[in-house]
């Protein structure tokens, strides 16, 4: 992939408020939600949350599951696993996982005030847990919360940071969530983490070219038989493509969906959108990209 097309940042003062934003919501509580996206777990994970957080314990949610490839994706848990994470996955749209999450903050939390012996709090009846949902934009922070609240209680939608003011959501009787989620930013540098948050819509599409994007994914997915079989699959290829180039294939999709500028010309753009689209929301297969 073009390097230079990844190389999109977040200016540097954005990012000097989300770290002090998060430092500042971190020292109040407990435990620390860190959001991924179950089908790409390392280009969507910050790390420098585990650095201010390191103090606080940490669960890892695996989020979007739904949309991920398992046998890939319970790989990556067992290595996270071994690294000594704690490990919920999600899918938040349908409320999938919620209650083990619940959970497991209440038994990482109170793990967490025995060994700290904090304020004599945990020798109460009933400890208060709190805990920050934190993650990359997009990734399902509010839906996450909203599913934990049992109510719609904080804004759903694309715009990151819809809720301003340092609220507190009362979870049963031991927990407080703090409805402002930590935003943390994607990083965009390694491994084509940009091109890979752009391709399952954690960042503005717009912001790469698209076709490039469309290319990636076609380029990937050929390198493996199950996924490539799930895109020839969807798209109708029937016939022998395997000594076509990546281009052609994608020309072929345009084809059979019928996207053409005037006369006979694939309109590439047009292509390039319904193949990202399409795999965005789940339609080509359950696909992981690491
Ligand atoms: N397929 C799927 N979509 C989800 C899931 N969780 C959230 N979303 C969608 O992802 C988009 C961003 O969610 P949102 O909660 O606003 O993300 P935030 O920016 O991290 O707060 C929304 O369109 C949600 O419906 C999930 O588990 N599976
Ligand atoms: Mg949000």
């Amino acid at each position: 992939m073009n390097e230079n097309k990844t190389n999109i940042n977040w200016f540097p003062g954005h990012m000097v408020k989300a770290i002090n934003d998060m430092k500042s919501s971190i020292k109040l509580v407990d435990v620390v939600c860190v959001v991924l996206d179950s089908r790409i777990p390392d280009s969507s994970k910050n790390n420098i949350i585990f650095d201010i957080a390191k103090d606080k314990p940490i669960i890892l949610v695996f989020n979007k599951c739904d949309l991920a490839d398992m046998n890939k994706l319970n790989k990556k848990i067992d290595e996270y696993n071994n690294k000594g994470y704690e490990v919920v996955l999600t899918n938040a749209n349908l409320g999938q996982g919620i209650n083990e999450l619940l959970n497991k903050i209440l038994e990482v939390g109170s793990n967490y005030k025995h060994s700290n012996k904090l304020s004599s709090e945990y020798k109460k009846v009933t400890p208060i847990y709190r805990v920050l949902i934190s993650g990359i934009p997009n990734v399902g922070k509010s839906t996450i919360i909203n599913k934990l609240a049992g109510k719609r209680t904080v804004n759903v939608g694309n715009k990151p940071g819809v809720t301003k003011s340092k609220q507190w959501i009362r979870i049963g009787k031991n927990i407080e969530l703090l409805d402002t989620p930590g935003i943390l930013w994607p990083k965009l540098d390694e491994n084509d983490a940009g091109v890979k948050l752009a391709i399952t819509g954690n960042i503005k599409e717009e912001i790469l070219d698209i076709e490039e994007l469309a290319f990636y994914l076609i380029k990937y997915l050929r390198q493996n038989e199950i996924y490539f079989n799930m895109l020839k699959l969807r798209y109708g290829i029937t016939e022998d493509v395997s000594s076509c180039e990546d281009y052609e294939i994608f020309e072929k999709i345009g084809e059979k969906r019928g996207a053409y500028l005037k006369g006979a010309t694939i309109d590439y753009n047009k292509t390039a959108k319904i193949i990202l689209d399409e795999f965005k929301s789940g339609k080509i297969g359950k696909i992981n990209l690491e």
